[in-house]
């Protein structure tokens, strides 16, 4: 827990998105000479601060009319407080993530995704090294929820970094396989069975026994592409809509694994649907091909 303020000095360049409903910014900007991105964010109010909120505010009277009256309300400053989360240095592709876009459907056969996805991926994805400090205990160690270490079956669950972990309501969790030479659904065969069955079984037990929650209010599930291109499993709340978590980029483990028990190959056949945002380099790549 740092109190130095680092963000100061940031620079604001330009705002990247923003949303009344989600109340969050998305900044793109400079820390030290450094491109940034700042995300910041209004928490869900937890039932457990009422009572505070209620007996320690400083409350003013906005309007009044007949049964009704509004105010503004301001809670005690540790109630108060805003998530954020820094990327710096930022790459471009790190800005164009967060700059909301119109999105495009793609269809990818088999054949796309050997001429047109794999190569882009192969030069141009995420670094995954957050990664690989995550499952080398180099970098959020203590946040480990629950890790097998098998070398094949094995992997680490953890708080996403979405998630800031004070209420449920909104609870994400990622499951990051231990085994690396998976980069995304694409590469899943029947051999991968126990793997995922593993993850889905002692996931669920993990965070019944940690937040009391039981798998059916649970949505398990993989992202279709990923931005990072190593095995994770997310698991969301049921009820909270997790950024992501929509029909086009969602897919459920549970359907993962009965796909693949019917056909092993089920992901090296099938066309996969998936949206890719306007500037993103794949869609052009698409595009080029005449794909889209
Ligand atoms: P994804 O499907 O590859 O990409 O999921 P997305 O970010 O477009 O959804 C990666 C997941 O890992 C996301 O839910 C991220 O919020 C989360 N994540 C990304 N990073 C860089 C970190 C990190 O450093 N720590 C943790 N705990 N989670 C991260």
């Amino acid at each position: 827990s740092e109190s130095e303020n680092v963000l100061s000095g940031f620079e604001i360049s330009a705002v990247l998105s923003d949303s009344a409903r989600e109340k969050n910014i998305f900044i793109h900007g400079k820390l030290a000479d450094q491109e940034a991105v700042v995300i910041l964010e209004k928490t869900p109010i937890r039932q457990d601060t009422l009572t505070e909120i209620f007996s320690g505010s400083r409350l003013m009277l906005e309007m009044r009319n007949d049964i009704y009256s509004t105010y503004r309300l301001q809670a005690p400053p540790h109630l108060n407080e805003l998530k954020t989360t820094v990327v710096c240095p930022a790459t471009e592709k790190h800005v164009n993530k967060y700059q909301r876009q119109e999105s495009f459907l793609v269809e990818e056969t088999l054949e796309d995704y050997q001429s047109i996805t794999l190569p882009y991926i192969r030069e141009q994805s995420f670094s995954i090294q957050w990664v690989y400090n995550i499952l080398e205990k180099k970098a959020e160690a203590e946040r480990v929820v629950y890790e097998d270490p098998d070398t094949e079956v094995g992997f680490v669950l953890l708080p996403d970094f979405k998630w800031d972990q004070k209420q449920v309501d909104d609870l994400y969790l990622i499951a990051i396989a231990h085994k690396r030479d998976i980069g995304s659904l694409r590469d899943l065969t029947s051999e991968h069975l126990p793997l995922l069955h593993n993850i889905f079984q002692k996931g669920k037990e993990a965070i019944m026994q940690r937040y009391n929650l039981p798998a059916s209010k649970l949505r398990v599930y993989l992202h279709y592409q990923p931005s990072y291109y190593h095995l994770h499993v997310h698991f969301t709340k049921l009820g909270y809509e997790a950024p992501g978590c929509n029909v086009e980029r969602a897919h459920l483990l549970s359907d993962v694994i009965q796909n693949l028990q019917s056909d092993p190959q089920y992901y090296q056949t099938r066309t996969l649907y998936f949206p890719l945002r306007a500037d993103n380099g794949l869609l052009s790549k698409f595009k080029e091909a005449g794909r889209l």
